[in-house]
C-alpha cells in the first residue's frame, strides 16, 4: 500500500495446551475471549524469531513484506485450517485478568481486514458484547460450534474505562440503550459504535484496578501501553 496506511497492534494471544490460535491496546485489560470466523481459512506460519502466528493468508503475506517472517515476501506455512478447526482453543492473553480465554465464533469477521483474529473486549466494543451475548443466550449456537458452556458463561465484561454519561461498561450501556438483539444488528451496532468510540478516546479515563494507569486519560496512555506491550513481547506492530 506504500506509505501511510493503518497501524495495528497485534496482541499475541498464546495458544495453551492442549494444542490442536487494529487494535486498542488500552482495552487489553478487558479481554474475555478471542473471535475467529468459523468458515474462513487461516494459516499458521513461522515468524523471524521462531514464533508461530495464526492469521488469514492475506495478513501473513503482508507481514512477510514487513520483515516479520524469515524471508522477505515468503510465508513458511506450517499448517492450514478453517476457523472451525481452531474453535474453543484455550489461550493466554496479555494484560487480562482471565488466566485462560477461548477462541469463539464471530460471524461478522471480515477476511480482508487485519489478521482475521480479533480480540474481544465486550466492555468497550459493542460488536464484541453483542456477539458474546449471542453465545450466552443461545445454547444451540454454542453447540453448533462445539463450544462448551465453561468457555463462555463465566466471562463477563470487565470495567476498564470510565466514560462520562456512558459509565464503566460503555458497550453494554449502548447495546442495551439501542435494544440491539444480535451481532447481525448492523445499523444499530454502527450507531452504538458512534456513541462510544470517540467519546471513549477523548473523555475516557482508565479504571483497571491492576494497574499502573489508573486515573489516566485513554488518549494519554494509549501509545505508552502499546509500546510497553511491544517491549514485553506481548504485541507486534503491523501495517495494512
Ligand atoms: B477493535 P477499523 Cl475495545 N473483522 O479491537 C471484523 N472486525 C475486525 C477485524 C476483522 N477482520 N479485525 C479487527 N476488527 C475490529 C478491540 C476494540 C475494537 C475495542 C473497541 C473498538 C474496536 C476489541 N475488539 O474497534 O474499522 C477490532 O476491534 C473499533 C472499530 O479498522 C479492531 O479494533 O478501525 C477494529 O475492528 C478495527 O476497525
Amino acid at each position: 500500500e506504500g506509505v501511510g496506511g493503518q497501524e495495528y497492534t497485534l496482541v499475541k494471544m498464546k495458544l495453551l495446551e492442549p494444542y490442536p490460535s487494529k487494535l486498542r491496546p488500552e482495552t487489553m485489560f478487558g479481554q474475555t475471549n478471542c473471535w475467529i470466523h468459523p468458515d474462513i481459512p487461516y494459516v499458521a506460519y513461522k515468524m523471524q524469531n521462531g514464533e508461530v502466528f495464526v492469521s488469514t493468508r492475506r495478513a501473513a503475506r503482508n507481514m512477510s513484506y514487513q520483515e516479520m517472517t524469515a524471508d522477505q515476501g515468503k510465508v513458511d506455512i506450517v499448517a492450514q485450517f478453517t476457523g472451525q478447526d481452531i474453535m474453543g482453543c484455550p489461550l493466554s492473553a496479555p494484560l487480562t485478568e482471565y488466566k485462560v480465554i477461548y477462541t469463539l465464533p464471530m460471524l461478522t469477521i471480515k477476511e480482508d481486514k487485519g489478521t482475521g483474529v480479533v480480540t474481544s473486549v465486550p466492555s468497550d466494543s459493542p460488536d464484541d458484547y453483542a456477539a458474546l451475548c449471542d453465545l450466552k443466550r443461545k445454547p444451540p449456537f454454542r453447540s453448533k460450534y462445539r463450544i462448551k458452556d465453561e468457555m463462555v458463561l463465566p466471562f463477563e465484561p470487565v470495567p476498564i474505562i470510565e466514560i462520562p454519561e456512558l459509565g464503566s461498561l460503555a458497550a453494554v450501556f449502548a447495546v442495551e440503550k439501542l435494544k440491539i438483539q444480535s451481532q447481525n444488528d448492523k445499523d444499530k451496532l454502527a450507531e452504538a459504535k458512534e456513541m462510544v468510540y470517540l467519546k471513549g478516546f477523548y473523555e475516557g479515563i482508565l479504571l483497571q484496578p491492576f494497574g499502573w494507569f489508573e486515573g489516566q486519560r485513554v488518549q494519554d496512555v494509549k501509545k505508552t501501553i502499546q509500546q510497553q506491550m511491544v517491549a514485553d513481547g506481548g504485541a507486534v506492530i503491523y501495517m495494512e
